[in-house]
């Protein structure tokens, strides 16, 4: 009997889909499936070519030196489909890089169609996937996710901080939430409209860590206003809820308002923070001191708790894919980076100074060195 219970459980240990370990000297590995999925704590990530249709089962090679490696490759109609798996010494634990190459083999243009598989329950930004509020995930700059949009919401890679601040008056709960842009991530909302509209938006901030002004200047881009610098430290005090106006138009017509609060260049803080938005008829009379209590909430057509319950993410969450159009003989290469176990959060893409070549390159040192 306890015979069977170790064998049952020894089988349940073996990791089924361990067919190749990631890993760089000193932390635990993950693991690359036959399928060229690699398996991370915080669940799998996957590319499926889906079309042109036919694409087998992957052929893959393991390399044990200089560093481990996993080449997966899958050939679709004249489209041939290689990734290459490797952890990458990226502080502070390493990251695993998939490197992916798409490539027209033909004699006549190729259409692609890649899914992304990635756990049901990530959100995916415009550059980024977060699951349990960590950014796990990092994706390539030159290549736009095909995904389903919501009415309004959040277009993702920053965390939700519920009761962060510490609002000081008569003041609405919604101060108290906020969303960070950890590492200077920018916070990027989108609101529908009819194509070309005005609107009366309003954004509520509360600074609650810095003490002193200057520490965490933001730059705030609302869609058809001039861009502006705000340090709510300096405008309003710590603790202090305040609030900003802007006659926000849907100047590109694509019936979307969108705002970005970013970091200022030269903040010594780069991780900009945002409480409330409100998105009012054009031209209603808003008083600050009725905003700041909560007492026109109903009046808006959009009222975000930011970071609160009811706050949404702009995409649906879990898998979606890739579209793309190669010319014969055409390539393209994508950088994928996935938090290893036991690893902090990605790199942001759009900032990192971190390419293929360099992620490969310090692996391979790094490997080196451990052996030497
Ligand atoms: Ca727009
Ligand atoms: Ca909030």
């Amino acid at each position: 009997m306890i015979r069977t219970a170790l064998c049952l459980a020894l089988f349940i240990a073996l990791p089924l889909y361990a067919e190749h370990e990631l890993r760089s000297p000193g932390f635990p590995p993950s693991h690359v499936d036959a399928s060229g999925s690699i398996h991370e704590p915080w669940g799998t990530f996957g590319l499926v070519l889906v079309e042109p249709q036919g694409a087998g089962a992957p052929e893959q090679q393991y390399e044990a030196s200089p560093i481990p490696k996993v080449r997966s490759t899958v050939n679709a109609g004249t489209i041939t489909l290689s990734q290459i798996a490797f952890r990458a010494p990226v502080f502070p634990s390493g990251v695993d890089v998939l490197l992916t190459t798409a490539v027209n083999t033909g004699t006549q243009p190729a259409d692609a169609k890649l899914v992304v598989n990635v756990p049901d329950s990530m959100n995916i930004g415009k550059r980024m996937g977060v699951i349990n509020n960590q950014i796990v995930l990092g994706l390539p700059l030159d290549i736009e996710p095909v995904r389903k949009e919501k009415p309004w919401g959040c277009a993702g890679g920053v965390v939700a901080m519920p009761g962060w601040a510490a609002p000081q008056g008569d003041c609405d709960a919604s101060f108290k939430n906020i969303r960070a842009g950890m590492g200077g991530v920018p916070i990027v909302y989108h609101f529908t409209v009819p194509k070309g509209e005005q609107r009366t938006l309003v954004l509520g901030f509360c600074e609650s860590f810095h003490a002193t002004p200057g520490k965490r200047p933001l730059m705030i881009d609302v869609e058809g206003t001039a861009k502006q610098e705000l340090d709510p430290l300096t405008k309003w005090g710590r603790h202090i809820p305040g609030c900003l106006h802007f006659d926000a138009t849907d100047t590109n017509q694509d019936g979307h308002i969108d705002i970005t609060v970013g970091p200022h260049p030269r903040a010594e803080d780069q991780n900009p923070i945002l409480n409330v938005i409100w998105v009012f008829p054009a031209g209603l009379p808003l008083d600050d001191k009725d905003l700041i209590a909560g007492k026109l909430n109903r009046k808006a057509e959009y009222f975000v708790d930011v970071g609160g319950q009811q706050d949404q993410a702009l995409y649906e969450q879990g898998p979606f894919e890739y579209v793309l159009r190669l010319e014969p003989g055409a390539s393209q290469e994508w950088l994928f980076l996935l938090s290893s176990p036991g690893g902090g959060p990605v790199p942001n893409p759009e900032t990192m100074s971190w390419t293929a070549e360099n992620l490969l390159k310090a692996a391979e040192e790094v490997a080196k060195s451990w052996k030497e």
